[in-house]
Formats: structure tokens, sequence, C-alpha cells
């Protein structure tokens, strides 16, 4: 049978004690939830600028609104798919692992993963403009239009990171911190184009990183990666932690040995 990772790839991910994974919306894709740019992509339905920015919001908040009541709805039907439970399985195998993802989706939470740090928000929380309120879903899909605050009629917007503003600070931190600690930096299903999460595969490979990246299409980032992985992570991701699973239980049986 053809080898389908190198032994390097495999090597460095069962020896590891810290790798972190950056993921996109192609991780997601096979979930069902449209990726954002591409022939299929939202943005090539929507114009970024018209959907994904305060000043989108304040001009036109009705049809922020509409956009992001019918993404809840897919987003709430879909499940996590083979991808995102690889990546359960990888960090249980990893003494330090961290989980930096762009998408607002929570499928990495549904499906188990731990250390999560969410550049982007989460399409499930929702908050008051003027007073800072937090709503759940449920709250604000039961008020027609554009839902405005219980508690001091302010409009109410998703959590998410628009064009324009600042990541989270605290979930930032922390991504930076992971990726220069990292020794296997993972880059999955995202085009490495928005910043400042693009910077982070470069953050890991200037301290000394393996940088592995896996999608279908090549990104920016493809000729700096040390591993492409040409593919859906869906497939990609499985078979790999399965082969760090057995060099893993390989290496115990190994040393128990001796
Ligand atoms: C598969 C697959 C399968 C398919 N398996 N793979 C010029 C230079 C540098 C930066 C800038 C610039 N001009 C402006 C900026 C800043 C801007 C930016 O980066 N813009 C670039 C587009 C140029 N960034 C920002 O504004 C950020 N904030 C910021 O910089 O703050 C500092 C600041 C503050 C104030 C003033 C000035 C500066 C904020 C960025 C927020 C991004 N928000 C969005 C929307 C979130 C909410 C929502 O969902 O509605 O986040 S945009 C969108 O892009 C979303 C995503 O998280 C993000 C990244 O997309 P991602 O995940 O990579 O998806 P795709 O669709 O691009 O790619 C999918 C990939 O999957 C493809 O490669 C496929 O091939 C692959 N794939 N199937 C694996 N089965
Ligand atoms: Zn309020």
């Amino acid at each position: 049978m053809t080898k389908l990772f190198s032994e390097r790839l495999i090597a460095r991910l069962a020896e590891a004690s810290w790798v972190t994974v950056l993921t996109g919306a192609g991780v997601s894709a096979e979930s069902g939830v449209p990726t954002f740019r591409g022939t299929d992509g939202l943005w090539s339905k929507f114009k970024p600028e018209e959907l994904a920015s305060m000043s989108a919001f304040l001009r036109n908040p009705e049809l922020v609104w509409k956009w992001y009541a019918h993404r809840k709805e897919v987003i709430a039907r879909v499940k996590p798919n083979p991808g995102h439970d690889a990546l359960v399985r990888l960090e249980q195998l990893v003494p330090h692992f961290a989980l930096v993802t762009q998408n607002i989706d929570n499928l990495h939470r549904r499906a188990g993963s731990r250390t999560v740090y969410e550049l982007h928000g989460n399409i499930e929380r929702n908050y008051c403009l003027e007073c800072g309120a937090v709503f759940d879903n449920e709250a604000v899909l039961a008020k027609p239009g554009v839902p405005l605050c219980d508690h001091c009629g302010g409009k109410i917007r998703p959590d998410v990171v628009w064009f324009g503003e600042a990541l989270p600070e605290e979930q930032w931190n922390y991504a930076v911190r992971a990726a220069s600690s990292s020794e296997v930096f993972l880059s999955i299903g995202t085009s490495a184009l928005v910043y400042p999460a693009a910077s982070l595969p470069q953050i890991a490979r200037r301290n000394g990183a393996m940088l592995v990246e896996i999608n279908p299409e090549p990104t920016p980032l493809t000729t700096q990666a040390d591993e492409f992985l040409q593919g859906q992570s869906g497939k990609i991701l499985p078979a790999l932690v399965g082969a760090v699973e057995d060099a893993r239980a390989a290496h115990r049986s190994l040393t128990s040995r001796l």
C-alpha cells in the first residue's frame, strides 16, 4: 500500500509536545456550511462590504440580520464531520494542544474539542451595541426584524468579528503564544488571506515549527509549508490522526519492553 504521509511528518506529530492547529471555513464545508471565497462561496453571492462590517450594519441592519438569521438556522442544523472528530482525538494525543479557529459555527466545541480559541467570534452569541448585554440565538431569533435589547432598546448584533474590527484580545494573545511555542503547526481549510489570523502560520514557522497545510487547493501559504496535504480535511485528518495514534502506540509498547 502506498504511504499517505511522510515518515518525517508522522514522527514529528507523534513526538511533539506542542501542536497548534488553525482552522478555516473549509473544515466545516463537509458538514454543509458554505465557505466564503471560491466559486460556490458566500462572497460569490453576497458582497462582504454590504454584510460583514459595522458600517454595513449601521447602514442596513435589516439586510445584515436577514443574512445572519439564515446562517444561524443553517449552522444549527448541521453536525461536526470526521475532520472535526479527528481534531478531538489529536488533542487527546498531544500534551500541549491548541485549536485556533476562524470559524464562528461552534462545530469544534460541539465535536468535543476543549482548548478552542475563537478568533472571529461565535454565531451562537449576540450582544447589544449600546449596553453590551448578551443574548442567545433563541432570544434574538424570536424577535422579528432587527432584534432590540430588552434592557435598553439598543440594536443587538451577532458576536462575530467584522472587517476593520479588532479580534478578541485574550483569544488572540493565546493564539500567538500557542503558535510561537509549537513544534508542529497545521493550517487547515483556510484560504490564508484574512489577517491577522493568516500571520499565525508565519509566526509558528519563524519560531521553528514544522508547517503543514491541508487544503484541496493551494493558497498563499503553500510555498512556505513543509508539507502540503492536498485534499479534503474530512478525509485527510482521520487518516493522519490514525497514523499518529499508531505511531504513539508503537512507541509506548517499545519503551515498555525496554
Ligand atoms: C477545504 C475544503 C475541505 C474547501 N477541506 N479545505 C490589506 C492587507 C492586510 C490586511 C488587510 C488589508 N486590508 C484590510 C485588512 C484587514 C482585514 C483583512 O485581512 N482583509 C483581507 C481580506 C485583505 N482584516 C480585518 O479587518 C480583521 N481585523 C483587523 O485587522 O483588525 C485590526 C484593525 C482594527 C481596526 C482598524 C484597522 C485594523 C478582521 C477580520 C474579520 C474577518 N471576518 C470574517 C467574517 C466573520 C463573520 C461571519 O462569518 O459572518 O471571517 S470574513 C471571513 O473570512 C470569515 C472567515 O473567518 C475569514 C477567513 O476565511 P476562511 O476561513 O479562510 O475561508 P475561505 O472561504 O476564504 O477559504 C476556505 C478554504 O477552504 C479554501 O482555501 C478552500 O480551498 C478550502 N476548502 N473545502 C479542507 N473539504
Ligand atoms: Zn442594551
